[in-house]
């Protein structure tokens, strides 16, 4: 076992390459990354207690790292093998997102690590979305979408064949796992040179921005990398002066004591050159850069007053005035962790203090009243995922102002498990089991 390359350390050293090619096809990307470490040093400077806090839990080395990207594929022969493709790098799929709901023709799940360790080594995630050519309403067009896309193969021959040793072997050696990872780059990659006539490209974008942005290129194109920051807020509003154009608004909660969920703002995709079949040029827009801002996972209950309060709040266009709405409409959503705790909105993580060691936990001791007297200690478990209503924001400030709203909406959870080739985890269950699995390492069998 020992002479094969970890499935965190391929990961990691996957992300690193990606983060080094994408920074140099979108320079950008590069700015904004730049500008998410001054705000992140600003803040750790200005607030000691968070830089102890970071340091203990050994993140600082890797704070300004990338947390996420996200790619759209056309086929589920494509999905499948991004499936095995990521298991290499120890990322299983989790989650259902369905984005038809908001407009865009598309379902998607998150290929992320699972167990605590792996998300504590390294969490990068990839939001994978598969288009919906069904939600095609021009029948001669799905069907020359769906020929464009058959003819494509994403993968190289050397990363198939990487991926079928690493299945029979159970692993990869270091050099093979470095060979791995610059083959799976390829996938990634940015093509200028569309696979279709100029004519073509104009018919699917017509349809849809986002087909003609999955099916005209001979790969699925990282779209963005996001970093983390400590302050989205501040990074938001420092965009312009670094010539960076925001979208309009941050997505998610507002800005709480007790950060719950997740903060995302982006900038917007930028125009590139393409030269199309028979030499014609043009532009295509579809890549960009974002960051986020992790706060705790919220219970199924947490969730569906979030889920409300979101609701009740709505969306504007001016970030300060929609952030204001969204502070005060979110003033039903306790913000103690204690309150959060009581009431079972958000999951825990539990160990014990030394006064917990010293005198452990008995049968039939609650949580509760053993954090009340000090001997556990309860920690917000981070939430690892995705949110669809922000996610939608995301794809709709690219789409432009022409962005169809398409009412087909019908979510197909078990269509997308078909074309995946595997079921989706259930993320609550996840998140349950994380929080029961800690309360039976210090002996406490009740919540
Ligand atoms: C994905 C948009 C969703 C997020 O962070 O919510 C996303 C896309 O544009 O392909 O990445
Ligand atoms: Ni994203």
């Amino acid at each position: 076992m020992d002479h094969f390359l970890s499935a965190d350390a391929i990961r990691t050293r996957f992300s690193q390459a990606m983060s080094a090619m994408y920074q140099q096809e979108v320079p950008q990307y590069g700015t904004l990354m730049e500008l998410v470490q001054q705000v992140n040093a600003r803040c750790l400077a200005d607030n000691p207690a968070l830089h102890a806090r970071l340091e203990a839990a050994d993140e600082l080395s890797r704070l300004n790292l990338e947390r996420h990207g996200a790619i759209r594929v056309g086929t589920a022969q494509e999905l499948a093998t991004l499936r095995q493709m990521f298991a290499v790098m120890g990322m299983a799929p989790v989650g259902y997102y369905d984005l038809s709901q908001a407009g865009v023709p598309v379902h998607s799940t998150a290929f992320r690590p699972v167990s605590d360790e792996a998300l504590r080594r390294n969490p990068f995630r990839i939001f994978t979305s598969l288009l919906r050519l069904e939600l095609i309403d021009d029948i001669p067009l799905r069907e020359k979408a769906a020929a464009i896309l058959a003819q494509r193969d994403i993968f190289t021959p050397r990363c198939r064949a990487l991926m079928a040793q690493h299945q029979q072997q159970g692993g990869l050696s270091e050099a093979d796992a470095d060979a791995f990872v610059h083959e799976a780059l390829e996938t990634f990659r940015w093509h200028a040179l569309s696979t279709v006539d100029s004519a073509d490209y104009q018919a699917l974008s017509q349809q849809h921005r986002l087909i003609a942005d999955v099916v005209c290129f001979p790969g699925c194109h990282i779209n963005h990398l996001t970093p983390r920051t400590l302050d989205i807020d501040r990074v938001q509003a420092l965009m312009p002066d670094y010539g960076i154009d925001p979208k309009a608004v941050i997505e998610g909660p507002p800005r709480r004591e007790v950060p719950i969920l997740l903060r995302q703002t982006s900038f917007k995709a930028l125009e590139e050159p393409v030269i199309f079949q028979q030499g014609e040029t043009g532009t295509h827009t579809a890549r960009f850069g974002e960051i986020e801002q992790r706060g705790a996972a919220l219970t199924p209950k947490g969730r569906a007053l979030y889920d409300r309060l979101l609701a009740e709040a709505g969306t504007g266009t001016d970030n300060q005035q929609h952030q204001r709405r969204l502070s005060e409409v979110f003033r039903a959503f306790p913000d103690d962790e204690r309150s959060l705790r009581e009431q079972q909105l958000a999951w825990f993580s539990y160990r014990l203090s030394e006064q917990g060691a010293a005198q452990p936990p008995q049968s039939g001791e609650s949580a509760g009243a053993l954090v009340e007297q000090g001997r556990l200690i309860a920690d917000p478990i981070i939430y690892e995922d995705f949110l669809p209503v922000s996610a939608a924001g995301i794809f709709q400030s690219n789409l432009g102002d022409k962005a169809q709203a398409r009412s087909a909406g019908n979510a197909s959870r078990a269509d997308f498990e078909a074309a995946l080739g595997a079921p989706v985890q259930d993320e609550m269950a996840l998140y349950e089991a994380r929080q029961r699995q800690s309360l039976a390492r210090c002996g406490v069998s009740e919540a």
